[in-house]
């Protein structure tokens, strides 16, 4: 096939690119770069040292012999070209990506929150009536987020995407109705992917676009086995307070003696795939598309759900780290269940990778060997919800009287 992946600069786009690339697929990666600006703008740099898109493209084709195309577009906000770009290329799937993924980010302020919301819902919106507008026949794949499901603990299973529910008409009769489950999002960025459902929707019901929608959980781990076949293959590995996310900071945190940073008492549970799962995860949904006039087809893309204080107390037995209970400056259930369905993906042949010892050890040893490149003022997260949980953001949780918390 010839795929667009677009995003595939990125964390889960890279080694996605490699993956369907080993797979024989003719793949093309679209990206603005944006991520890279980002890194500029908040003085952060990737765990890992990534090289430019051309020169890891360069290193792939010399270790294998497969070429992988790079295009600079921004989908938000070029239009005409994403339009021309799908027209003269005519990808047969199209993996999307390109999105301002990290919900501190964008609750940093007023003009993140702004950023967001244009580059996020432009991006997928210019890119549906680009697809109906070349009439091209593409399956788009792109990744959701568990977090339009909400976080409150309602005791049922989540379903992938649907609920069944009733309603009664004005006879009292009982009228069976399928519907999108109601989703409630807990940042900016959650909210941008709430949206993308409804663009979907629409587009697929009225002009019989192919979608598949990955309501993903929080991935972790560094390495594919693609990425793990050259050193300029690395993947890229956020460990600020903005782009980090739970599991990989803890284990950053870990390496470089840092104490745990748990928002809260850690009692929130959470949904987590290894990224050697994500990958393979796309794969599988490439290989099950809808067809025109289908419904978007909702998978939820998670192997295991994990509470907070569980993976902090379980990374301080292994290594000996310290855990610092912090104020949580997001505003989100202190404590919450979390039971989600994973079937669509299990009885297509996913063989989930759950978090184990070696995994985890091999993500701090990566930890460890780029030790020098983390900026410690950087691993705090400073980002808050709002005004008032601001005031009590901790910018240093290293100092003394925060030390010894566990
Ligand atoms: P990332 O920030 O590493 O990569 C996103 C890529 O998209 C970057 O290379 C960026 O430059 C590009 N991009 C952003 N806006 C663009 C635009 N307007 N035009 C062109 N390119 C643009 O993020 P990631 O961690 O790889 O996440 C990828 C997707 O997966 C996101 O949509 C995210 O919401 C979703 N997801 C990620 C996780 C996770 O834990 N990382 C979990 C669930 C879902
Ligand atoms: N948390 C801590 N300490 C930290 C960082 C986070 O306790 O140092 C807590 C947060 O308060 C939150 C939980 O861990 O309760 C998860 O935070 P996160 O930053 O790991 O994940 P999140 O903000 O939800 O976002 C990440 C990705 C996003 C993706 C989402 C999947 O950045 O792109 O959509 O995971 S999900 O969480 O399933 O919605």
């Amino acid at each position: 096939m010839k795929i667009a992946v677009l995003g595939g600069d990125g964390f889960c786009g890279w080694p996605t690119s490699l993956h369907l690339s080993s797979l024989g697929h003719e793949v093309h990666i679209v990206d603005n770069l944006s991520r890279r600006w980002i890194d500029t703008e908040l003085g952060v740099q990737s765990l890992t040292p990534m090289d430019s898109i051309q020169e890891r493209c360069r290193i792939w084709k010399q270790e294998t012999g497969n070429e992988i195309r790079f295009h600079l577009l921004d989908l938000a906000k070029e239009y005409e070209l994403v339009r021309k770009w799908l027209a003269d290329h005519r990808p047969d799937a199209i993996i999307h990506f390109a999105e301002q993924r990290a919900a501190p980010y964008s609750m940093k302020s007023d003009r993140h929150k702004v950023y967001t919301v244009n580059n996020n819902v432009n991006a997928t919106h210019n890119l549906l009536t680009a697809m109906v507008e070349t009439g091209i026949d593409a399956h788009l794949v792109h990744l959701g987020t568990m977090g339009v499901y909400g976080y409150s603990s309602v005791g049922a299973a989540i379903p992938e995407g649907y609920l069944d529910v009733e309603i009664e008409n004005l006879e009292g009769e009982k009228k069976g109705l399928e519907i999108l489950y109601p989703t409630r999002p807990g940042s900016v960025y959650h909210m941008t992917k709430s949206l993308d459902q409804i663009l979907f929707q629409f587009y697929a019901q009225n002009d019989g676009l192919r979608i598949t929608d990955l309501h993903q959980g929080i991935v972790w781990g560094t390495h594919t086995d693609q990425t793990r076949r050259h050193p300029q293959l690395i993947n890229r590995f956020d460990y600020d307070g903005d782009y980090g996310t739970v599991l990989n900071r803890f284990l950053i945190q870990a390496a470089i003696d840092y104490p745990l940073t748990v928002h809260g008492t850690g009692g929130q549970t959470r949904a987590f795939i290894h990224l050697q799962d994500s990958v393979r995860c796309i794969e599988l949904a490439l290989n099950d598309a809808p067809k025109s006039g289908d419904r978007v087809k909702i998978f939820n893309q998670m192997t295991e759900t994990h509470r907070v204080r569980d993976l902090a107390e379980l990374i301080a037995r292994l290594t000996g780290a310290r855990v610092a209970y912090l104020p949580n400056p997001r505003k989100e259930a202190a404590e919450n269940d979390l039971i989600v369905r994973n079937d669509q993906f299990l009885c297509l042949g996913l063989n989930p990778t759950t978090l184990e010892a070696g995994l985890l050890s091999e993500v701090v040893e990566v930890a460890r060997k780029f030790a020098h490149r983390i900026d410690r003022k950087h691993v705090p997260a400073v980002s808050a919800w709002t005004k008032d949980l601001a005031k009590r953001v901790v910018t240093d949780p290293e100092a003394p009287h925060l030390k010894s918390v566990s």
